[in-house]
């Protein structure tokens, strides 16, 4: 990270200089160049640190924010509407014993209500990570419910069947190569008390399990979807790449297999699946990228990239960590987290880029 940070300096005048560039082309009324992201939102410092997001059911963009960078202010969840209008939807409670909430990755349930993981290793190395339920009547949230406590770090969420599943970024921070994977929770299960995970991968909620072997980036299961057919696709961050699941008929798992890996993609963070197309498209945390995979081939095309600390400025992607398909705009969330050469800095931004 270290030798990064000094080979990136030159290179961040350069991404500014390349937006100042772009911006003025753009003003002459020269085309941009394809995929330019813009921005979509631009936040205001109570919304500083931008993650997880989902559409809801009316065509809105629910985003997760946890504030990291600037823990001021509290974790919220908020709404970003069809126009780009942003409404802010509920602030979430402080874990008892941490003093703070830190909402990564959303999903709405069948019941309507947003099932959220409360990644907890952004302050504490302990087990106290949880997978929290939004109850939402009429489009208000109207309380949170703790629905499972102990991942070490909770990420992505998606409902999918009669489940809710989790990815755990790492099930054993020490171990080299180290594990994670994914949890499967179904919805009967959430009865009465909180479901408390055995450690270490020994849970029996724990669907697959997988290595990480990258020793600068001991980052493991990140973004998840379904796609039609009901595979699971598995973002392994440090990695940079992505697994696919199938099922058998009894639920289990039938197949694992690596569709895409490396290609341009430095690191793999949230993803979505095209509605249409089926295409997979990835936020890249470490290259400053969105990339689609065609998931029959395994090809990867890198739809934009940028230079490191790039600010944000104009849309530039300041170290993205989710993605949101809208129509034919991809939703870029700018985490901006101040590592591997990136400061964090203004603008707190939500990018978009306009598909063909
Ligand atoms: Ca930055
Ligand atoms: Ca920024």
């Amino acid at each position: 990270m270290e030798r990064m940070k000094t080979a990136r300096l030159p290179l961040c005048l350069a991404a500014v200089l390349a937006a100042a560039a772009a911006v003025t082309l753009s003003g002459c009324g020269m085309p941009a160049a394809p995929h330019q992201p813009t921005i979509a939102v631009n936040l205001t410092e109570r919304y500083n640190t931008p993650d997880g997001m989902v559409l809801d059911a009316n065509g809105d963009i629910l985003l997760n924010v946890p504030n990291f960078n600037n823990p001021d202010y509290p974790a919220v969840l908020v709404k970003i509407d069809k126009n780009n209008r942003l409404t802010e939807l509920f602030a979430f409670p402080p874990h008892p014993e941490t003093g703070r909430a830190c909402p990564l990755g959303i999903d709405v349930g069948p019941d309507g209500n947003y099932y959220v993981a409360d990644n907890q290793s952004f302050v504490t190395p302990g087990h106290k990570s949880r997978l929290l339920r939004l109850n939402v009547k009429n489009g208000q949230v109207v309380g949170c419910d703790i629905l499972v406590t102990g991942f070490m770090q909770a990420n992505a969420v998606s409902c999918h069947g009669d489940s809710v599943y989790v990815t755990e970024t790492s099930l054993d921070t020490e171990a080299s190569p180290m594990p994670s994977g994914v949890y499967r929770f179904r919805y009967a299960e959430f009865t009465g008390e909180p479901i408390v995970l055995e450690k270490g991968g020994a849970d029996k909620h724990l669907l697959v399990k997988f290595f990480t072997d990258n020793e600068d980036w001991r980052v493991g299961a990140n973004g998840m979807g379904f796609d039609a057919d009901g595979n699971l696709y598995v973002c392994n961050f440090g990695e940079a790449s992505l697994l696919k699941f199938t099922f058998g008929e009894d639920g289990n798992i039938a197949s694992h297999e690596v569709v895409a890996k490396g290609q341009g993609m430095e690191s793999t963070d949230g993803l979505k699946i095209h509605p249409v197309t089926g295409e997979i498209f990835i936020a890249d945390f470490v290259a400053n990228a969105v990339h689609k995979v065609d998931p029959k081939t395994g090809a990867v095309t890198t739809i934009w990239r940028n230079e490191n600390n790039s600010g944000g400025i104009g849309g530039l992607l300041d170290r993205p960590s989710e993605v949101c398909i809208r129509g034919n705009k991809v939703y870029v969330a700018n985490i901006d987290l101040p590592m591997a050469g990136n400061e964090f800095d203004a603008p707190h931004t939500i990018s978009v880029i306009t598909l063909e």
